[in-house]
């Protein structure tokens, strides 16, 4: 209880029999309003405000609104937002750990990336820690695949194309195709399109439709290199202030909110591919040497991370490849 500093002795007695003070919550988040991972944090806050019986209400922002996507972890850990939503490979210049999610080709499906989740999680949570972060919930996004403008046949159609990343896996990635890396939030990614700041990126069916890419692109190619993941904080020193009542609601909330998140993220995957292509966008698998020049340029990111993470690394792959 913050308040009992500033109480004399009989208001102490007097307030420790009152029910705490309820406390609001700004939650920023970095993707559209309408977006599924938001729309799971407004039912994350919803879940929260009844289970702590009204103690602690969470008002999402979304669409990078409160916080840009890129300044909301820096937010979170300094308690200038309490709880945050971030999708944690874009600080993988901090850890390279946090890039686990982001191997190409290791998990591409989502039974393989929760797997491959529940091996990284010790490793992850204990960074965070690190960090003054308490992991409340993850979510990860559907398989990520190249959106472009024209038709590809193999990596050398990518030479020289101004390629919008969201973190060092994907701008990596943009260099070793010989494209151009440009790192940019997905609430800005329309209006770098529209202005050809950016012609072509890897992403889920989601964010394509979230920002209506069919406006300026046609093609979509499945690679289903991997699922990266958001993750929902709170800052160490706000969860130690709340009562019990309040951080058991985190907890429970947080659990159901992965489920939730996760069943909406598989069932959306195929509606995406269709909204996609109804607004016209050639959706097809990467193939023939397309899909082989990704595979590749995988195995040479993959080299880099492990070499990057050394043992805690190879640890989580050998972990991940024995189950
Ligand atoms: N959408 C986010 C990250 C991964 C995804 O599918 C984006 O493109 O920024």
């Amino acid at each position: 209880m913050k308040t009992l500093s500033l109480l004399t002795g009989t208001a102490v007695a007097t307030a420790l029999t009152l029910p705490a003070l309820a406390e609001t919550w700004d939650m920023p988040m970095a993707y559209a309003d309408s977006n599924f991972h938001t729309e799971n944090g407004k039912a994350f806050a919803e879940c929260v405000a009844e289970g702590s019986g009204g103690d602690l209400e969470i008002v999402v922002h979304g669409g990078g609104s409160l916080f840009k996507g890129n300044e909301i972890l820096r937010a979170i850990r300094t308690g200038q937002a309490p709880i945050g939503e971030r999708l944690m490979s874009a600080h993988q210049n901090d850890d390279a750990m946090y890039g686990f999610d982001s191997i190409p080709f290791l998990a591409s499906g989502y039974d393989e990336s929760a797997k491959l989740w529940e091996v990284a999680r010790p490793t992850v949570e204990g960074l965070l820690e690190e960090q003054n972060l308490v992991l409340l919930y993850t979510v990860p996004w559907p398989p990520q695949g190249i959106y472009a403008n024209k038709e590809l046949t193999s990596k050398a159609d990518m030479a020289g194309v101004k390629f919008r990343s969201y973190n060092a896996a994907t701008a990596r990635m943009a260099e070793l195709m010989d494209a151009i890396p440009v790192q940019i939030e997905a609430a800005e990614l329309s209006q770098a399109l529209a202005t050809g700041v950016a012609e072509s990126f890897i992403s889920s069916g989601a964010t394509g439709y979230d920002r209506k890419v069919w406006e300026h692109l046609s093609h979509w190619y499945e690679v289903n290199a991997w699922l990266p993941r958001n993750y929902v904080m709170v800052n160490k020193d706000a969860w130690d202030g709340l009562t019990e009542g309040a951080q058991t609601a985190l907890k429970d909330c947080g659990a159901k909110a992965a489920e939730t998140g996760t069943a909406r993220s598989i069932e959306l995957n195929d509606w995406y591919k269709d909204q996609l292509r109804s607004n016209g966008m050639t959706v097809q698998k990467a193939e023939g040497q397309l899909r082989d020049d990704m595979v590749a340029i995988g195995e040479t990111m993959t080299a880099e991370w492990l070499e990057a993470t050394g043992e805690a690394g190879q640890a989580i792959v050998d972990a991940f490849k024995a189950q």
